[in-house]
């Protein structure tokens, strides 16, 4: 496991995914600052100041794991709650991987794959997590955000989460390339925040409302919609 780390990045995602070649299964590339950073269908993901995490994750497993990669950021969604606790904080995940604080998005979460064709190359896991924010930099992002300083109601040190989260995720990420969403499944559900709830999901080009019923054993969502169950594999919780 090799480890890269760079003062100023745009973006630790982009980074990994044009060095993809070089870069070894399991390397993890860290930005103390990161000035472009994005998440799904172009949105950003910013920098508010302070000691943040801005960190990817390069893996390359074999391709014949290829049915988690839509549940790696499930996976990376659990691994950082169970983080959060040992901070003595109470963590809430939204469907499919957002990380809340109180209700407020704490971290973002991005995996993108990465194809020569056919070919699978790699995948690249990004993650953010707000550690160090002045309030008023969180009120500059257009949703509700949180910071673990806030939060704690202490400097969070840097290092020590990332080293934490790193050796977290890959105590036990060779199970999950075998096992999939279900060896994660209880511990998610424990922590979801909109089950039983009427939610309305963003989907590509319509929004669907119902009563959010469960997550399937691949982790997906059970929408009940006019009395008729839909299973979501992907979309935004509005
Ligand atoms: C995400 O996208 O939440 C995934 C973000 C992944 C960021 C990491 S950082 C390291 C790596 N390098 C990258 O370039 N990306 C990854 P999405 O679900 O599309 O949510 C984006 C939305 O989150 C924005 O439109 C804002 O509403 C909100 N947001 C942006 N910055 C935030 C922040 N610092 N804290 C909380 N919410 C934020």
């Amino acid at each position: 496991m090799s480890n890269i780390y760079l003062e100023e990045i745009d973006s630790t995602n982009r980074y990994a995914k044009l060095n993809l070649d070089k870069l070894e299964d399991k390397t993890i590339v860290h930005a103390a600052r990161q000035t472009s950073g994005h998440g799904r269908l172009q949105r950003a993901w910013l920098d508010p100041g302070g000691d943040n995490l801005f960190l990817t994750f390069v893996l390359k497993p074999s391709s014949s794991f290829s049915n988690i990669f839509s549940n790696i950021t499930q996976y990376l969604s659990v691994k950082l709650c169970m983080l959060l606790e040992e901070y003595g904080l109470e963590p809430q995940i939204k469907w499919p991987n957002d990380v809340l604080l109180n209700g407020r998005k704490v971290a973002g979460i991005l995996s993108e794959t990465v194809m020569l064709g056919n070919t699978f190359k790699g995948l690249v896991l990004g993650i953010g997590v707000n550690l160090n924010a002045a309030p008023e930099a969180l009120e500059c992002i257009d949703k509700p955000a949180a910071a673990l300083n806030l939060e704690c109601g202490h400097d969070i040190v840097l290092s020590s989460f990332r080293d934490r989260l790193v050796e977290t995720f890959f105590a036990d990420y060779d199970n999950f390339l075998n096992t999939g969403f279900k060896s994660i499944r209880d511990y998610y559900l424990k922590h979801a925040c909109f089950l039983n709830k009427e939610i309305c999901v963003r989907l590509f080009n319509e929004n669907k409302s119902g009563i959010a019923k469960s997550v399937t054993e691949d982790g997906e969502l059970v929408l009940v919609s006019d009395n008729k169950e839909v299973v979501l594999t992907i979309g935004d919780i509005l």
